[in-house]
């Protein structure tokens, strides 16, 4: 870490090209009070607009109420971007649109969505789960007697192995963050605890494996080792408080906290116990990280530490030169954001970012730093580190350790460029 020189009066910097200290965004100090004396609080003087204006809106009743809410018609550009693939309509990704949200809870409406074969019409009062195979009693259940077992809630991510591929490019995409980024979200998953339903079926002593497999046209099917099962496995039946969206898995998927989203299967109906994994497509010639020696890793399953700068990120413009709040999220597959490290200097020197509670295990972590920005050019990159002390690794670093042929699990530093006009570009550096 490079510290240097400070002017007097002005807030301590702490890494190169203006990052300043994290104490501005941590609670309890009388750091905020200082915020206001550096000019990061934008409000002016109240004096010369008073008496304020009385708008049309307080002059007249406002509008009815109505049974869902919708967002104010003024946030419509918050959108979900999305592909299908050729020749379907639902078969692609949707993204979360991460650089025009703050916090760490997604939306349920702008969750990320992958489906390999669109979102099934699925009536709740027909679908059925069932557990079979290397069990004493095969069982059945419905969305009803689901719901009657003891509930748990989490607030953990989702992530699809394939996010942040783009930049696997030999040049960088210019693309906005979700569009590179957006295929991980964060929700508050509820759901029956899938070893409660295992114990019930008497799981036989031979059994290691679970074969889930989803009620959509593709009758997505992927293996899931036994221990993963047991441990915090969850049959979800509800997405922050609401019942799952049919692109999220409704009525009912399997989810994994940590694990590549492939593996939580949605729109569950079947449940087989085996002694071996089944080899499917998913995990076999999809979900299989190519190696340059021609091998490829097979289940990868936990998904590694990563961050990524929110805003300002890629398509935003910066503003005049000033004090900023860089803002972004993190997360990790193995447990807690311990620490995030902000560089404005593509990287020479770093310093640690305030992290915003809650700090969650397998949650997206909310981190911000403070940011003089001098008007000149400036890489911003975000380095996060684990609980168990992973650390994220330059794109260099996993290109040296995968190669460029692996298609999933990528996790490196991403890279703005803020240029002396203010545009935000993605650079590799
Ligand atoms: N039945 C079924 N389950 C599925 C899929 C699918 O297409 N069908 N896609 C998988 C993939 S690749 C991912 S990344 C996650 C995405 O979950 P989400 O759409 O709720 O974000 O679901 C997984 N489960
Ligand atoms: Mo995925």
């Amino acid at each position: 870490m490079t510290r240097t020189q400070n002017p007097p009066g002005q807030p301590e910097q702490v890494a190169g090209n203006g990052i300043l200290h994290r104490r501005l965004f941590l609670t309890g100090g009388a750091a905020m009070a200082g915020a206001a004396g550096m000019g990061l609080m934008t409000a002016r003087p109240a004096s010369a607009q008073l008496p304020l204006e009385v708008p049309e809106w307080m002059k007249a009743p406002g509008a009815a109420m109505s049974g869902y809410g919708t967002p104010s018609p003024h946030e419509e550009h918050v959108q979900r971007s999305f592909n299908s693939l050729p020749g379907t309509i639902g078969s692609g990704v949707s993204r979360t649109p991460h650089e025009r949200l703050e916090g760490i809870i997604t939306p349920n409406a702008l969750h990320f969505e992958r489906h390999h074969n669109g979102i099934p019409d699925i009536d709740p009062g027909r679908h059925r789960l069932v557990i079979h195979g290397l069990v004493e009693r095969p069982l059945m259940f419905d969305l009803e007697s689901l719901s009657r077992y003891p509930l748990v809630s989490r607030i953990q991510f989702l992530e699809c192995s394939g996010n942040g591929r783009a930049n696997d490019a030999a040049e960088p995409p210019q693309l906005a963050l979700s569009e590179i980024h957006g295929l991980v979200s964060c929700s508050d998953w509820t759901g029956v605890p899938l070893s409660v339903l295992l114990d019930e079926a008497g799981v036989a002593p031979e059994a290691r494996w679970i074969v889930a497999e989803g009620a959509d046209a593709a009758a997505m099917t992927r293996s899931v080792p036994m221990a993963k099962a047991l441990d915090d496995a969850i049959v979800a039946i509800y997405q922050n408080g609401e019942r799952l969206m049919p692109g999220n898995g409704y009525p009912m998927r399997l989810f994994l906290p940590g694990y590549e989203g492939n593996m939580s299967i949605k729109w569950l109906r079947r449940i087989e116990v085996t002694a071996e994994p089944m080899m499917t497509r998913e995990e076999t010639s999809k979900y299989t990280d190519l190696l340059p020696d021609g091998r490829a890793l097979q289940f990868t399953f936990q998904m590694g530490v990563k961050s990524v700068i929110t805003s300002p990120s890629g398509g935003l413009e910066m503003q005049a030169p000033g004090l900023y709040q860089i803002s972004g999220i993190a997360w990790s597959g193995a447990g807690r954001i311990r620490r995030v490290e902000v560089s404005a200097d593509g990287g020479q020197s770093w310093a640690e970012a305030a992290l915003t509670d809650p700090v969650l295990p397998i949650s997206l972590t909310r981190f911000r730093m403070p940011w003089r920005w001098n008007g000149g050019p400036a890489v911003l990159q975000s380095r996060a580190v684990d609980e168990t002390g992973a650390v994220q690794p330059t794109r260099a670093a996993l290109h040296a350790r995968l190669g460029t042929q692996f298609n999933y699990h990528h996790n490196a530093i991403q890279s703005w460029l803020v240029a002396a006009d203010g545009t935000v570009s993605n650079v590799y550096a």
